[in-house]
């Protein structure tokens, strides 16, 4: 603000006193010797390769923090329009080696810290990852702030400081064990600001009353304080200087440290139990992924958060005395998902019973400013919030829904007076016993934006759980937005060979920049040295996987075996089941084989990572199977190198920049129609590897960029699905005979305990097979052999391989913003300053 800063004559002053960036390997030695030496209070005779990383750490946050209060002083005189990205997950990984990369001081400090004894690549190893999601969404989320900031945009990001992240997993005899994930003893890429801070209310009740005009106000009173204090982590972009922010509020007891009147009183123990339950707010992530559960402690964390950010925004524009109506030509809120919908709401609130703005107004400035993504049709994962729990803790707020409500019904009334049925369809409150409200309605309802993560799920949403919505509001309100990724990560910082080896043919590193450059390799495609090299490459990120799995796992697998991947978060839907069968079958096969026949066969790896909801019980069956399989198999001394499985521990981030590089197959087989997107499946691609597929979420979009015949696609079609799982009921059930064996062995207790197994098969010979693995076994196991001839050709295989990745331009995260910014922000971006 005007009135904090430094007065004219004394600026030069300043300005002289100012840190300059280090250029030179001596000043970044020397920046980081003194962080060791002073922030760190280590020394000479006491500096591991642990403090070596927070040195260099803090070297780079200095760097990182001078171009964060360039771009937010420009972004505050300029002041453009912003996109807030509200989202609840943030699942960045690694923050040292994306700042080197994106600052582009990556070898200054490689030479740098050669002088001081440190290997880069054990320094960067240090780090532990930022692990603030769960899977797919929060690492979107992640991706999206890298490009955001790599194409100027002025955005910020909204999220919660958990303490603990997703759990580590252990697997103990087969087992899930979830470990916490405390990850906050020292993280030196966020700034604590302990002057900005909201009271966010619980509880409590509302006071109505007429004003001197007449008019209807309404006060939210007498509720529980927390207060919410934000800790900021600077997002470089890359080759700009634009430096982003995302805000994390991090909760805690209002008034200070405890209660002092309570203690005083001698009431000790209860003041710090009361910081506690404060504390509780922002302790931990809920550890589900496409599964709302309904607790009570969730909707705090999303209330906490959304009140907060939403505060933050309106301070904000309150600063630059705009009107009200200006309000969504400035501010574009996006919702991730159905869980910040309260922010809608609050929004309204403020402007109604704080602001004093007509319903009316206010509601028009709320449904401009936000827009949502969707990403997911499974009802399961469906938000619903229970009404009298919504009563009890926010009580205006659901008067403001039940409002909300009312206004749209009356409209569906007046425009589709003939259909009777259609109020309940779509009605907020579902009246349900207890009654429920839809946040998924909500979230709808209250922004002008409605988009999908791909297109085959963009037109599923239309013709499922919005259908009715379509007819209400046209589907101009519905658009597609596909997914995408950072290449900065998921090519250049996993895959620096590939990535250098594309940079010596396309005459630099732009590529990483406007990634559909790629397109050019496709006249590289026959040069017998770049193919060589491309192979020698993608060995090398084998070998270095092989290498990561003797250490953690202890056993030897060969780097010429075909590597077949499958890591995401362990789900019914995902099919990680249907894989473990293939395996047990590609088993039984091989042992009734003669050893002479063997030996014509493909050596496998099959490679499964992800982590189960702690609760699922289904899903932790699916990972003790996986476990018992490789057990056996990897023991058995007729399968030698022919066959191995390995279950890699706690799959995140940063073990997925070692994993995808490394595949030759990577498996993306949910049932059609269940997987929103997928974007591992775009990691994989970019990185050379094929991949098996369904005909589902963006597979469907990489088929057609990369052509059907560099994809090997499976099973039944979306559209199908609905009448198997109808058949499978109500006809008469044909289990595929082949999957009946591998029911028969694991029943006969070749792999353990039968009985830990009887779910899982039950689930498909009794239950329905909800999830069509009996329908696509025969043509998954059949794809799988065909991929078997196919390696066997590695001249082919390496084509594919080439011409994939060239084609893999559209999948950038830079595109995918773009198009938000375009059709739903209607943002431009904000060039940095010149020097
Ligand atoms: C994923 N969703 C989709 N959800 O499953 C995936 N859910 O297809 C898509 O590519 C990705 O989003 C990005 O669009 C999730 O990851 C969750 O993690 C989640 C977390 C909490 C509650 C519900």
């Amino acid at each position: 603000s005007v009135e904090a800063s430094i007065p004219e004559p004394q600026r030069e002053a300043w300005k002289k006193f100012t840190p300059k960036p280090f250029t030179t390997k001596e000043e970044f030695g020397k920046e980081t010797v003194r962080h060791i030496e002073t922030t760190l209070a280590r020394s000479l005779w006491n500096c591991d390769e642990g403090a070596a990383y927070s040195g260099t750490a803090l070297a780079f946050r200095d760097r990182l923090i001078l171009d964060w209060n360039k771009t937010q002083q420009n972004q505050t005189f300029t002041d453009p329009k912003r996109i807030y990205y509200l989202s609840l997950e943030f699942l960045m990984g690694r923050a040292l080696d994306n700042a080197m990369l994106n600052v582009g001081a990556k070898d200054i400090a490689r030479e740098g810290l050669a002088d001081l004894g440190f290997r880069m690549e054990d320094i960067i190893k240090q780090e532990h990852d930022a692990a603030l999601g769960n899977g797919g969404l929060g690492r979107l989320a992640a991706c999206f702030l890298d490009s955001m900031a790599s194409l100027n945009y002025p955005a910020w990001g909204y999220g919660l400081r958990y303490r603990y992240g997703i759990f580590k997993q252990e697997i103990v005899d087969g087992y899930q064990v979830e470990v916490p994930d405390y990850w906050l003893d020292f993280n030196p890429w966020e700034f604590p600001r302990h002057d900005i801070t909201v009271n966010i209310q619980f509880y409590g009740s509302v006071r109505k009353w007429q004003d001197e005009d007449g008019k209807q106000q309404s006060a939210w009173e007498n509720g529980e304080i927390v207060q919410a204090v934000a800790y900021d982590v600077p997002i470089p972009g890359f080759s700009t200087s634009t430096t982003n922010n995302l805000r994390l509020w991090s909760s805690k007891a209002s008034g200070g440290e405890f209660d002092f009147q309570k203690f005083n009183s001698g009431e000790y123990e209860s003041s710090v139990a009361d910081q506690q339950r404060a504390e509780t707010i922002s302790a931990v992530l809920y550890p589900n992924d496409n599964l709302e559960r309904g607790k009570e402690l969730r909707l705090k964390q999303q209330y906490f958060w959304c009140a907060a950010s939403l505060f933050d925004i309106v301070r904000r524009f309150k600063k630059t005395k705009r009107s009200w109506a200006d309000f969504p030509n400035q501010v574009a809120i996006q919702l991730n998902d159905t869980h910040p919908t309260l922010a809608i709401p609050e929004l309204q609130r403020i402007l109604v019973d704080i602001e004093g703005l007509d319903w009316d107004e206010a509601w028009s400035i709320v449904t401009k400013t936000f827009g949502y993504t969707n990403h997911t049709v499974l009802p399961e994962a469906l938000e619903k919030w229970s009404v009298p729990l919504m009563q009890w803790l926010l009580p205006r707020h659901l008067q403001i829904i039940y409002d909300i409500n009312l206004h749209f019904l009356q409209f569906v009334e007046r425009n589709f007076p003939k259909d009777r049925d259609l109020l309940g369809r779509v009605s907020i409150i579902e009246e349900s016993q207890p009654k429920m409200v839809r946040m998924a309605y909500l979230a709808l309802i209250g922004s002008h934006k409605v988009n999908g993560v791909a297109e085959l799920h963009s037109d599923l949403i239309k013709t499922t759980i919005f259908r009715d919505f379509v007819s209400i509001y046209g589907p101009d309100k519905f658009t597609n937005v596909t997914n995408g990724i950072t290449p900065r990560r998921w090519l250049h910082q996993a895959n620096p060979r590939l990535s250098d080896l594309i940079a010596s043919k396309l005459g630099g590193h732009d590529f990483l920049k406007d990634l559909t450059i790629l397109h050019k390799l496709e006249q590289y495609v026959d040069d017998k040295d770049f193919r060589k090299e491309w192979q020698e490459i993608k060995h090398a990120n084998k070998v270095r996987l092989a290498k990561h799995i003797k250490e953690t796992q202890g056993i030897s697998v060969n780097p010429s075996a075909l590597f077949d991947i499958q890591v995401k978060r362990i789900h019914e839907y995902k099919r990680q089941q249907l894989n473990i069968f293939g395996v047990i079958h590609r088993y039984l096969q091989l042992k009734s084989m003669a050893p002479e026949e063997r030996k014509k066969l493909v050596p496998r790896v099959v490679i499964f990572g992800g982590k189960a909801a702690p609760g699922y019980w289904m899903a932790k069956t699916v990972i003790h199977l996986i476990n018992k399989v490789g057990g056996v198999i990897n023991n058995d001394k007729d399968v030698g190198d022919l066959l191995k499985v390995i279950f890699l521990e706690d799959y995140n981030v940063s073990k997925a920049e070692i994993i995808c590089p490394a595949s030759d197959i990577s498996e993306h087989i949910s049932t059609a129609g269940t997987e929103a997107s997928g974007t591992s499946n775009m990691k994989f691609v970019l990185n050379g590897g094929l991949i098996i597929g369904t005909c589902d979420g963006a597979n469907i979009e990489i088929t057609r960029e990369i052509g059907e015949s560099n994809i090997f696609l499976f099973g039944n079609l979306a559209e199908d699905v609905e009448d198997l799982r109808h058949s499978h009921l109500y006809g008469d059930y044909q289990l595929d005979p082949a999957l009946n064996k591998v029911f028969d062995e694991i029943k006969k207790g070749t792999f353990g305990d039968a009985g830990a197994f009887t779910a899982l098969i039950n689930g498909i010979v009794e239950h329905g097979d909800y999830y069509l693995v009996s329908d696509d076994f025969a043509s998954y196991c059949k794809t799988h052999e065909l991929i078997d001839e196919a390696y066997k050709n590695q001249e082919e295989w390496l084509t594919k391989s080439i011409t994939s990745v060239a084609r893999m331009g559209f999948f950038s995260s830079d595109r995918c913003i773009d198009e938000y910014a375009e059709t739903i922000w209607n943002i431009e971006p904000l060039m940095p300053e010149k020097e």
